[in-house]
């Protein structure tokens, strides 16, 4: 399978260039979107040895995921792994996605980071806990970990989303179209790595009431008929 990686990256000149240079032997390429960044983090992921897609403004994460979708369509690749920039995903473990994907007829390969949670504070394992309950709820399948950035995108799968969200919702919304255009979610278990002293860009009013808009959207939205509309705003790079 030959399988890209695509990291979402937002002021993480601090880690960008260990994240890239740690992933590149698991992948065909490594693509870092850098979303509007005002310190040194495209400069540093190129030297690593990414190709580098920039944002001129900050969009937001989903609008990242979805220039990085779009690059995954023009691109030779079956897949693509989406890692985080900040190091809280370990690249050694890209393995287990892309075996996972292999063995399985899988549009997403979710991480799973709830089989360890030690060291996850526990105000977002409780979040973690309730999103994914309601985000498996309107995808039509268990989904243990639905807010784990760490995942695989079968290119199988991307007929199926018409994303119309740009930040952290977007990993919600892409498990809900994917499963219930009938793709199965996988998951595999991943190390939740929580480093001393990091920052969250998630502010937990605005993203939790962005969850909560998306989940009553497609609430009312039946499970069979899709909005027609909704295929406009599908994967294009100006989004
Ligand atoms: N492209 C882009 N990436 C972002 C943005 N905000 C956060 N990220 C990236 O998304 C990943 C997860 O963000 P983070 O703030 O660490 O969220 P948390 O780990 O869930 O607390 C990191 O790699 C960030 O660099 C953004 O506005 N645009
Ligand atoms: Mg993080």
């Amino acid at each position: 399978m030959n399988v890209i990686a695509i990291i979402p990256a937002y002021n993480e000149a601090g880690t960008i260039a260990d994240v890239v240079q740690r992933t590149r032997p698991y992948v065909s390429a490594v693509v870092v979107v850098d979303d509007g960044s005002t310190d040194q983090t495209a400069t540093h992921a190129a030297q690593a040895g990414a190709h580098v897609i920039r944002h001129p403004q900050n969009r937001g994460k989903g609008a990242a995921i979805l220039t990085g979708l779009a690059h995954l369509r023009q691109s030779q690749a079956d897949a693509a792994i989406f890692l985080d920039a900040d190091g809280q995903h370990d690249p050694d473990e890209i393995p287990q996605f892309i075996r996972c994907a292999e063995n399985n007829p899988a549009g997403i390969v979710v991480g799973n980071r709830m089989t360890h949670t030690a060291d996850m504070p526990w105000l977002r394992l409780q979040t973690n806990r309730v999103t994914s309950w309601i985000t498996g709820t309107l995808a039509g399948q268990p989904i243990p970990d639905s807010q784990c950035g760490y995942r695989l995108i079968h290119r199988r799968v991307l007929p199926a989303l018409a994303l119309g969200t740009a930040h952290f919702e977007t990993e919600t919304e892409m498990l809900i179209q994917a499963g219930r255009a009938g793709y199965r979610i996988a998951s595999v278990p991943v190390r939740t790595i929580y480093l001393p002293g990091r920052h969250s860009h998630i502010r937990p009013l605005r993203d939790t009431l962005r969850f909560l808009r998306l989940a009553f959207r497609y609430l009312a939205r039946s499970q069979t008929t899709a909005n027609p509309d909704h295929r406009r705003h599908s994967l294009g790079p100006g989004r």
